[in-house]
């Protein structure tokens, strides 16, 4: 197989970057990849894994394209150490992956599985004995089914039950784990998940919603405050799903629209998280119950806090509706390609809120049905993305924001939710007939492009020290 190196010019800049970009990235900047569990482990059944609410939920008639659920995915359960060595020979430094709670924790209380936590004891010493930095997600929306079955997250017991299992992870991983995250995108379990039936387990109830949404964010403070006292060595955060609003244009409507928007969908976490509350003015008459002592557990101070950024939210409340100019077009998830709205949603988040920590872009990506020719997957769509994306990134940093790394999601093509296995986000191209794993273009190109970013710096270190 070619690599990029082969079909781009040696001497030309690190990802086609340009140089301000080399400059804020060149340095001690983290490159990873991403994953969660249920989209690629597989192995739904096997070495006591209890029952999780998505394969009830892909079950149910209608829910998921085709039917189709994580049972298979990429295998990746007991293809892990193949995995963990292609990621290796990606050269990035940090891996980003999720642990079923299910599969430790089969019904989400009581007893834990032995063979679940082995499966990860591996899994983090597979990644360290090959030089790359495991960063861990408690939860990336695998409830356990028994849990749901007594209230889910509508119940606020479920929030205690996830620090008990929280602590357990932290006992025994918190001594290898880069970074361990309490959650993944709580508004997508909260909103997808509770008021639009859209991802398990299926409800559509605004208030319930609301009260989830409570119960997550005070399932990461109680987790934060128990894994604190068993994990003190490492980072912990949580990891968000943001956007960029754009008011279509400056009539008070557009303008208000997009203002309660950007309080509904960033400030709902943001707020509790750093300031002790939650937002008023974002135009929905559901709020949550809560009790006396809640924001104060919730308001934990983190290590890190991981951002996930796909595109904007246009608002337009014109009849008809003014469309989105999307000038560079639309993933094949219908999302609108916007890098600038990485650097408007970060600049924004440093101006508004002081007790920020360091960042990390945990997840950013496109789904991108990728041409396959002479055996090469060329996929230059996600090489442009990416790479503009990581121009906004540099500006962002250089406007003072302080960003530490970058994970692509995701790692390979997966299961993507309810849209089944047709979007394919992968650097790496997954054959679900026989598992094969091929590198994209875009992997050879981010590859290639962290490998020459670094021996740029170390070029430019050698000049500093030798003249
Ligand atoms: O695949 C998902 C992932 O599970 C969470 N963030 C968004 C990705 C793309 O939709």
């Amino acid at each position: 197989m070619k690599t990029i190196s082969s079909l781009h010019d040696p001497a030309a800049p690190a990802l086609g970057l340009s140089p301000e970009a080399h400059q804020h990235l060149g340095r001690d900047f983290l490159w990873g990849v991403a994953t969660s569990a249920y989209q690629i482990e597989g192995a739904v059944d096997v070495d006591g894994r209890g029952a999780s609410i998505w394969d009830s939920f892909a079950r149910q008639p209608g829910r998921t394209v085709n039917g189709e659920s994580g049972a298979v995915a990429c295998d990746h359960y007991h293809r892990w150490a193949e995995d963990v060595a292609m990621i290796a020979d990606l050269g990035v430094d940090a891996y980003r992956f999720s642990i079923a709670w299910p599969r430790v924790q089969p019904l989400g209380l009581g007893g834990f599985n032995a063979k679940g936590l082995d499966f990860y004891e591996r899994l983090v010493d597979g990644l360290l004995a090959r030089g790359v930095q495991p960063h861990a997600t408690l939860y990336h929306w695998d409830l356990p089914q028994h849990l749901q079955d007594l209230g889910g997250w509508g119940s606020r017991d479920t929030a205690f039950h996830f620090a008990h299992y929280a602590d357990l992870i932290a006992r025994r991983l918190g001594d290898r784990l880069a970074s361990l995250a309490t959650h993944n995108e709580p508004w997508c379990t909260a909103v997808l998940g509770h008021e639009q039936g859209k991802f398990a387990p299926g409800e559509r109830d605004p208030q319930l919603a609301a009260q989830v949404s409570h119960h997550l964010l005070l399932s990461h403070g109680l987790a934060m405050t128990a894994m604190r006292a068993s994990a003190a060595a490492c980072p912990l955060g949580i990891v968000l799903n943001q956007v960029s609003v754009s008011a279509a244009s400056d009539s008070a409507a557009d303008q208000a629209g997009a203002r309660s928007e950007y309080a509904r969908f960033v400030r709902w976490y943001m707020d509790p998280l750093f300031l002790g509350q939650y937002p008023q003015d974002t135009g929905i008459a559901h709020y949550p119950e809560i009790r006396s002592g809640d924001m104060a557990l919730i308001q934990q101070p983190m290590d890190f806090l991981g951002i996930n950024y796909y595109s904007r939210t246009w608002i337009s409340s014109a009849e008809p509706a003014v469309p989105a100019p999307k000038a560079l077009g639309e993933t094949d998830m219908g999302w609108e390609i916007y890098p600038d709205g990485l650097r408007e949603l970060l600049v924004g988040l440093k101006r508004d809120y002081a007790l920020l920590p360091p960042l990390f872009i945990m997840e950013n990506g496109m789904a991108n049905a990728d041409s396959v020719s002479d055996g090469r997957i060329n996929d230059s769509a996600r090489i442009d993305y990416v790479r503009r994306h990581l121009e906004a990134l540099a500006q962002a940093k250089a406007e003072g924001v302080d960003v530490r790394g970058y994970f692509y999601w995701s790692l390979m093509d997966n299961y993507e939710w309810d849209s089944g296995y047709a979007k394919r986000f992968g650097l790496v191209h997954v054959d679900y007939a026989s598992q094969k794993r091929t590198l994209k273009d875009s992997a050879l190109w981010y590859r290639d492009g962290i490998a020459s970013l670094r021996a740029l710096t170390a070029g430019r270190r050698e000049e500093a020290l030798h003249g």
